[in-house]
This record gives structure tokens, C-alpha cells and sequence, in this order.
């Protein structure tokens, strides 16, 4: 039986893994940890600052957890403003993270991100093994934590598996310091005031995800057999590839009078230039079976529904 300590679980991702991840193991067998949480916390949860190795080593003990889920972590536009805290957080939570994992044995994810590529990788159709020379502190982290998991897997035997996502979509919790947010206030926006104006300049296309999706490719990557694992730290995965006017055209779908406009940030606008329009997520369908069941379409419709019953 799995026993899964989750860190960054108040964050966008961590928030709803954790109630997936209970859906599937058990309340008892998920222990959600962050540096704060929320007072209808229904399971165990720990509150534990990933920059004290001790914290994370205490809460997998105390749990006997049998594997680490890693979420912990500054995103890109947050990391570009303060890059020398985004490596103190991102890299030394990592490594504080993986020692943990060693010390007590654990099966081991994080994420990387499609942040990890920069302005020399092939933008569309981006294979999973290519040029990785990114600009920005985010992908400078995700790049090295890539290599740092493979190192724990090859050294210490530690089973260490990721995948790079795309930007997130989520109606749960909202993302915070992403340059990919855009996508989902977007649709907050859209329900509220039928209106967005967007920090990415229209025809700028990255790779998107649904939440769901990208939840189920966590435990489908983590139950996967390790002996067909080649790439583990981390396997490029996508469903999505839109800009800003492919969100609105869907919306419009649903709320005609839903109106675009513009104010690009040119911090964001520049990270989103320097990530592909379209990764290949063949690897990951080979070795694990990784597939996605939301288009923009659907997720569109699911989204705006949910948004609506609040
Ligand atoms: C960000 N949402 O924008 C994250 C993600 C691919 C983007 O890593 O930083």
C-alpha cells in the first residue's frame, strides 16, 4: 500500500493531488506538508519548511511514508524576480528532499516543466532528448533538478521519476507567479467580468494541460513498471498547444460576448518566448502509456461549467 507525503501541497498542484491521491490510497495514506494549511484540512498534515532537511526527514518518518512527492517550489515570473531565493527554495528543497529519500528508501517525484527548454530548442515538436539551454532561474532549476534526480537514481538507486509539464489549468487553486497563469485567469475573468486582458501578446503558443490530466500522469508514471523507464527525470508530456485568442475563440463558445484585450508584461512575455509552442510527448506514451483527455474544447466546457457553480 502506497504511504505518500506530498510537500507544496497548499500550492496548485499539491492542492489537488493530495485529494486525488486520497481519492485512490486512502486519507490516512496521504500526509499533505507546506509551510501553512488550511483549517478544513481533512487528512494528516505536517507543516514543514522544505529548506530544513530535518522537517521532511521527521514528517516521512513519523508517517512511515514509502514515497515523496515533491511539489515544493518557486514558479518561473516569482523566480525571475528573486532568482537567488528561487535557488535557495527550488534546488536546496530538492536536494534536502532527495536525501530524504535515500536516507529512508522512498520512491521519489517532482516535476520538471517545459521551463527546463530555452530559445535554442527546437520550438515545435520539441523531442525529449535535445538542446536544454534555458533563460531564465526556473529553468536553470528545473534543468539541474533533472540532473540531480537522474544522479540519485544512478548513485544511490533512488526510484526517481518526473515528468515537464506545460502550463497548468486548475478551477481548484489558482497558480501563483507563473508565467502561464494567464490561462487561467482567463477563465476566472471570463465568468466574472466577461472580459481579460492578457499579459501574453497574442500568437505567443505553449504547451497546457488540464489539471486532471496532469494529475492522472502522476500516478500512471509513478505505478509504471521501472524496467521500461529510459528517460525517468523527466518525461516531456503535453495536450495542449494554444495562445491567447485560441482560449477567447473557445470561451466565446460559451459566453459571446467574452472580450480579449491586451497589456503584455515584457518579463512574461519574454519567458514565454523562450519555451517551445509544442512539445513531443511520444516517450512518455511508449514507456508508460501517458495519454491526456482533455482538448481545449473539452476542458473549456468542464472549466467554465465548474467556475459557474461556485
Ligand atoms: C510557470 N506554471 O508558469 C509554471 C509552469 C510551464 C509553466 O512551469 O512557471
Amino acid at each position: 500500500m502506497k504511504k505518500i507525503l506530498v510537500t507544496g501541497a497548499m500550492g496548485q498542484i499539491g492542492s489537488e493531488l493530495v485529494s486525488t491521491l486520497r481519492e485512490q490510497y486512502g486519507t490516512s495514506n496521504v500526509i499533505g506538508s507546506d509551510l501553512w494549511q488550511k483549517d478544513t484540512e481533512e487528512g494528516p498534515f505536517e507543516i514543514v519548511d522544505v529548506t530544513d532537511e530535518k522537517a521532511i526527514y521527521e514528517a516521512a518518518k513519523k508517517h512511515n511514508v514509502d514515497t515523496i512527492m515533491h511539489l515544493a517550489a518557486l514558479l518561473s515570473a516569482k523566480a525571475e524576480a528573486a532568482p537567488r531565493l528561487a535557488w535557495d527554495l527550488n534546488m536546496g528543497g530538492l536536494m534536502n528532499a532527495l536525501e530524504v529519500a535515500r536516507e529512508l528508501d522512498l520512491q521519489f517525484f517532482t516535476p520538471s516543466s517545459i521551463g527546463a527548454f530555452g530559445p535554442t530548442t527546437p520550438k515545435r515538436s520539441t523531442p525529449q532528448d535535445t538542446v536544454m539551454r534555458p533563460t531564465t532561474m526556473y529553468g536553470v532549476n528545473k534543468v539541474a533538478g533533472e540532473l540531480l534526480c537522474d544522479y540519485y537514481y544512478y548513485r544511490y538507486g533512488v526510484d526517481t521519476r518526473g515528468v515537464r509539464y506545460p502550463g497548468l489549468i486548475s478551477y481548484v487553486t489558482p497558480p501563483g507567479g507563473g508565467t502561464t497563469d494567464y490561462a487561467v485567469e482567463i477563465y476566472y475573468e471570463a465568468v466574472k467580468n466577461k472580459q481579460y486582458t492578457s499579459y501574453i501578446a497574442a500568437g505567443t503558443y505553449m504547451d497546457m494541460m488540464y489539471m486532471p490530466d496532469a494529475l492522472n500522469a502522476i500516478i500512471k508514471l509513478m505505478e509504471a513498471n521501472p524496467e521500461r523507464l529510459v528517460h525517468r527525470n523527466a518525461y516531456n508530456i503535453s495536450a495542449i498547444s494554444a495562445a491567447p485568442e485560441d482560449f477567447a475563440n473557445e470561451i466565446r463558445k460559451h459566453i459571446p460576448e467574452f472580450e480579449l484585450t491586451y497589456d503584455v508584461d515584457p518579463v512574461r512575455q519574454q519567458i514565454a518566448e523562450s519555451w517551445p509552442d509544442h512539445i513531443d510527448s511520444s516517450a512518455a506514451e511508449e514507456e508508460w502509456g501517458f495519454v491526456s483527455e482533455y482538448d481545449i474544447d473539452r476542458m473549456t466546457a468542464d472549466i467554465l461549467a465548474k467556475l459557474r457553480m461556485e
